[in-house]
């Protein structure tokens, strides 16, 4: 991969699945030039969905959280590009929908931060766990989009 190119996890959350904004969320993603190189739709088990969220095992929210992400399928995916995960954040806006500003995915789609669409990692370290827990490495496919040098200086 070339020098910046990272790989993020981004997860569509029940409510966006069950609001039918699948293809909204992966449209975004793939207009701002970021590539799709693993995706699977799933329904979490609670022991995964814990690991996912361990970092907010000490929460008052947390078993709200796990109950949530729980409650119906998910799409998983992990996304690749130059800087995919600040790409990514920058895209899901923040996490309060009410703070998340007008054009990212949160801030035009949401309005509840218990109910916020999607999720993406926070960091390098977040994101190598994360796709770790999700996907088996051979899940992920390395492939050339059409576009990449009118992406990439
Ligand atoms: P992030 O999704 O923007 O990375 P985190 O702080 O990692 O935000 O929190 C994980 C998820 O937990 C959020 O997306 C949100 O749905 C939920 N969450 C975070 N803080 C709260 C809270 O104070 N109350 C209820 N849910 C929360
Ligand atoms: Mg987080």
């Amino acid at each position: 991969m070339q020098e910046l190119q990272e790989r993020t996890f981004v997860m569509v959350k029940p409510d966006g699945v069950c609001r039918g904004l699948i293809g909204e969320v992966l449209s975004r993603i793939e207009r701002r030039g970021l590539k799709v190189v693993a995706m699977k739709m799933v329904w979490l088990d609670e022991e995964r969905a814990r690991m996912h969220y361990a970092e907010h095992a000490d929460k008052p929210f947390f078993s709200s959280l796990v109950s949530f992400i729980t409650s119906g399928p998910v799409v998983c995916m992990v996304v690749e590009g130059r800087n995919a995960i600040r790409a990514m954040r920058s895209l899901c806006g923040s996490t309060n929908p009410i703070e998340a500003h007008a054009g990212t995915m949160r801030g035009d789609l949401a309005l509840d931060i218990g109910r916020n669409v999607v999720h993406a990692s926070d960091s390098p370290a977040s994101a190598e766990r994360e796709i770790s827990i999700h996907f088996d490495p051979a899940e992920i496919l390395d492939y050339e989009r059409c576009e990449e040098s009118w992406l990439y200086e």
